[in-house]
């Protein structure tokens, strides 16, 4: 923290055009958000339409996990993101689908996307889908996804997206969380060449379901698909029978939009809840100043709407302030590493956002793809979901951006909404590997193991949030007292984001990773009990204990301890590890595979029986000798036994 740090000066000719033209434009309109926090958010909410006013502009008590933004105000997000642009742009593309094969690709029109959303939200109301209800979408990155999620909107319905790269199960336990009565999928998605048959994994995880009436099918390629009778049912064939029209429905504020679950350190997956006004005037206000975002740019954002990131910047916050944003289907290798650029290239790209396993990932890959293309439209690159390295960084910035683009590193999570500590374009100095500085009406602190706040400006501890901002989560959904547990009274008043960080002398933030049993594998959120819990249902496991390690790609790999039940050959052990292996990727998906497994004779444990992962987290990197406090150990000599087998697959 105390080394210097390569500073890169705010660009001119970023500056000449950005909203914010200097760092005391920022420092002003910060302190204003945070002194007067009603004063600054009753104005930002002019951002959106209203059909009705609201009666009070924050209601929030972090200690007792409440919080409410804008109540009383109604408001539609799909009439926000749709129908309120209509007059002005409709005719200009709210959508560039890129698909898996680019010539497959097309423009949607402001104009044909509130149509297509129209009609269905008629087939959701026609198949019974009312206000409240919980609708799953488990779609690969189509139209049809867009037109479902806004749909839901539209009439009040909640969805909750699941990743098209989640198992069978992991759809099934979302599904059974959520009480979602109707499930939509395709028949089969495509993605870098090759077909992931979708509706068959919806089969398996609806079988026996009483609470799913109904599964809507989109067709995204000619493969036709075992249908069951009175229970699916084609979209297309649906929406041809629907008006392009349909109100939108009044909703509250604080009437809820979309449940996205989540990973945490414990249990299952928790279904965050985003609620309907205070979500998209976070989402709308974040997307217009981190990146910059002016009428007639085109903007791509390359991250899957099954996560946070596309909710918000794929889909809410680009479309609620007109925006025109690329929605892609396919992988950033495919069919070559060049095919970000070429996208940049094709549809003059001002705005590129993406993750740093991303950037790494291609990077390898040589120079030459990326030189191949025109990238002079490009003005603002962003990355998001991990830290990153300052090397992919430079790459990024140098190589990418040839120097002439401002670099948004974006710290956010499911949880918060929307970005939450962030550089500004026009606005702060970059350094590599800092998110920098918070966000309007967002008032981070550090504090320490005791919990005591630090107050020092150059310090490192635990990454919290004084006070609350209207892209919070409200809840667990059906849990509200794991909502609180989890991030709200580790620290009693503020809100605990799991983060470990540092901040330099001159206040910037520096985001160092998760101090949980959280992994970020290539920007995918995962808990590492949860890969345990896969593992250990394997019969020839006995325990497992899941850590993450450096990953020169991914960022993190998963490293996953093992205790077979018996003594058996060394053939069989091999066998054992592929299967356990292939378990996870079964049970929860194919990105959650572990890297590696490691078939140790034990593991540390406190007298008490606790896991020390700490020991473990060190081995995995082969600092054996600094393994720190073992005397709490039951079984202190299963540490050297462990490293044994470390040392030996390392050799191999
Ligand atoms: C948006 C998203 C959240 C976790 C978060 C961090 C990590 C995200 C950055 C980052 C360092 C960043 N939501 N994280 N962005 N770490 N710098 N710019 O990723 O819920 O899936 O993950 O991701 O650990 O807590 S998420």
């Amino acid at each position: 923290m105390t080394e210097a740090h390569v500073t890169y000066p705010v660009l001119e000719h970023i500056r000449k055009r950005s909203y914010l033209k200097s760092r005391d434009e920022y420092t002003a309109m910060y302190k204003k958000s945070i002194d007067e926090p009603d004063e600054f958010w009753r104005e930002q909410a002019n951002r959106l339409d209203w059909f009705h006013p609201f009666q009070k502009v924050s209601d929030c008590d972090l200690a007792n996990a409440s919080i409410r933004w804008y109540e009383g105000g109604k408001l539609n997000v799909a009439h926000n993101c749709l129908d309120r642009h209509l007059s002005e742009r409709g005719d200009q593309t709210a959508i560039i689908w890129e698909a898996d094969e680019a010539k497959d690709g097309r423009h949607i029109s402001y104009r044909e996307l509130h149509a297509e959303v129209c009609k269905t939200a008629n087939v959701l109301k026609s198949m019974g889908v009312k206000r409240g209800d919980r609708v799953c979408i488990y779609l690969p990155m189509i139209p049809e996804l867009a037109y479902t999620m806004l749909a839901c909107a539209r009439i009040g319905a909640i969805h909750s997206i699941v990743f098209a790269g989640f198992s069978a199960e992991s759809i099934r336990d979302r599904i059974l969380d959520c009480e979602a009565k109707m499930v939509i999928t395709a028949n089969e998605g495509v993605r870098g060449g090759k077909r992931i048959a979708l509706k068959s994994i919806v089969d398996k995880a609806v079988e026996g379901l009483e609470v799913v009436e109904s599964v809507l099918v989109c067709r995204r390629t000619d493969t036709d698909v075992p249908m069951k009778s009175g229970r699916d049912f084609s979209f297309e064939e649906a929406c041809s029978k629907q008006r392009p029209t349909c109100p939108a429905e009044w909703m509250d504020a604080e009437d809820p939009l979309f449940i996205l679950y989540t990973s945490g350190s414990t249990g299952r997956p928790k279904g965050l809840l985003h609620t309907t006004g205070g979500y998209l005037t976070y989402a709308s206000l974040t997307h217009k100043y981190v990146f910059d975002v002016h009428p007639g740019d085109v903007y791509c954002c390359a991250a899957d709407i099954g996560w946070v990131t596309g909710h918000t910047y794929i889909i809410y916050g680009p479309l609620a302030n007109g925006a025109t944003t690329i929605m892609f289907e396919s992988v950033p290798t495919y069919p070559d590493p060049g095919r970000y650029w070429d996208i940049v290239e094709r549809h003059k790209v001002n705005i590129f956002y993406t993750a740093p396993t991303a950037i790494r990932a291609i990077a390898r890959e040589g120079d030459q793809w990326v030189k191949k293309y025109d990238r002079s439209s490009l003005r603002i690159l962003g990355t998001v979901g991990e830290p990153i390295n300052p090397e992919a960084w430079e790459w990024y910035y140098d190589v990418v951006g040839e120097q002439k683009c401002a670099i948004v590193d974006t710290w956010w999570q499911t949880e918060t909404g929307g970005i939450m500590i962030t550089p500004l374009p026009g606005v702060n100095e970059l350094k590599p590997g800092a998110a920098t500085l918070p966000f309007f009406g967002v008032h981070p602190c550090l504090v320490d193991e005791e919990g005591k706040k630090i107050e020092a400006t150059e310090a490192k501890g635990y990454l919290c949030m004084q006070a609350a901002w209207p892209g919070l989560a409200r809840t667990v959904y059906g849990d509200h007292e794991r909502f609180k547990q989890t991030y709200f009274s580790q620290y009693p008043g503020l809100y605990f984001t799991g983060d470990g960080c540092n901040r330099d002398k001159d206040g910037d933030y520096w985001i160092t990773g998760r101090v949980d049993d959280v992994i970020n594998v290539s920007g995918h959120r995962l808990g590492t009990a949860e890969i345990e819990s896969s593992i250990n249902a394997h019969p020839w496991v006995a325990e497992s204990a899941v850590v993450g390690y450096p990953h020169e790609i991914k960022g993190t790999g998963i490293l996953g301890f093992v205790i077979l039940n018996a003594n058996i050959g060394d053939q069989a052990k091999e066998e054992i590890v592929q299967a356990v292996r292939e378990q996870v990727a079964t049970d929860i998906g194919k990105f959650a595979r572990p890297d590696l497994i490691l078939v140790c004779p034990g593991l540390p444990k406190t007298r008490s029986g606790k896991i020390m992962r700490r020991i473990l987290r060190k081995i995995s990197v082969g600092e054996y000798g600094n393994l720190g406090n073992v005397t709490t150990l039951a079984d202190p000599s299963v540490v050297d036994q462990i490293i044994g087998v470390h040392k030996e697959m390392v050799k191999k």
